[in-house]
């Protein structure tokens, strides 16, 4: 794994997903957080020796895609490319090879992707883009996103967070009550209480804008509850696309629409971010996971 001298401390290692791709294991107190240096992709999440995260049952570990499941990265656009055409959807973050640039033993790892040919081509700009990984009895990610060139940029970025729930029929969503959001679905729920807490009752596909900083995720059929803590994201997305649309995507088998929800902690669309020549946005989350035996 080129990049960062060999010297890591004793609690992060160097191994290789089941594609064989290079992927660094971060260990404290048991718990485990595996980051791909593809996309800079963290792909597991192990809490009390429970998966906090969800992965596809049919998952690709292919270079140069993401993996469904964890926390794929979307940067500079959201969702498909405005002039539609070959590029990737959620840009070419999640599909760049990152450098292992710092580790220390809290643990923490950070990852730093910056603009080549390939990526002008696609996005004419250049950047710096750098995200931490810290493991302690929380999970804390932070995507930095500089301006290394001459002339302002406006990005769109998210942390794409898949959430294993057991059950996404109890599944509830606290935090958006309220909050002005857009349904993107193809065949959403027919009417729902925006003053309600979240179900998921039919494909669910939903930009919220002007988001606060702590929401909660629970999921009864875990006996878990999960706050996502956020600075610098001013939008959040929750997704799933109930049957008909799991059957149009990859690495997915049909039941595994049950098994999880997505909240996308994110500035997209009219929260899309520029950034000054020089200057940087941070986007931190920080997940903290409780378990009904906690
Ligand atoms: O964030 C929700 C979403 O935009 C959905 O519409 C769906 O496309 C999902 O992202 C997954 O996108 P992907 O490109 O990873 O298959």
């Amino acid at each position: 794994m080129p990049g960062m001298d060999e010297r890591l401390p004793a609690n992060v290692r160097r191994d290789q997903d089941p594609g064989g791709r290079d992927l660094l294991r971060l260990e404290h107190e048991g718990d485990v957080v595996e980051v791909a240096r593809c996309g800079a992709q963290v792909l597991r999440w192990l809490r009390a020796g429970k998966d906090v995260l969800w992965t596809a049952s049919q998952p690709k570990y292919a270079t140069g895609q993401p993996v469904r499941g964890g926390v794929p990265l979307v940067f500079p656009w959201f969702g498909d490319h405005p002039d539609g055409g070959k590029l990737p959807a959620h840009g070419f973050a999640r599909t760049q090879t990152w450098q292992l640039v710092h580790a220390n033993d809290t643990p923490e790892v950070v990852l730093e992707c910056v603009d080549d040919d390939a990526t002008r081509a696609m996005w004419p700009h250049t950047f710096r883009l750098r995200l931490s990984v810290v493991l302690g009895a929380k999970l804390r990610l932070g995507l930095t996103i500089e301006n290394t060139g001459a002339a302002p940029f406006t990005c769109e970025q998210a942390l794409h967070t898949y959430f294993a729930v057991g059950d996404v029929h109890s599944a509830t969503v606290h935090g958006l009550e309220g909050v002005p959001c857009t349904e993107q679905a193809s065949a959403p729920e027919a009417k729902w209480d925006p003053k309600q807490p979240l179900h998921f009752r039919a494909e669910t596909d939903r930009i919220f804008q002007g988001v606060p900083d702590r929401l909660e995720l629970r999921a009864p059929a875990l006996s878990r509850t999960i706050v996502l803590q956020t600075t610098g994201a001013q939008s959040a997305i929750v997704w799933n696309p109930w049957p008909a649309k799991t059957a149009r995507l990859s690495q997915m088998a049909p039941g595994d629409w049950q098994r999880f929800c997505c909240i996308e902690s994110a500035n997209v669309r009219a929260q899309a971010v520029t950034i000054a020549p020089g200057e940087s946005h941070a986007l931190s989350l920080r997940l903290d996971c409780r378990d009904g035996d906690d």
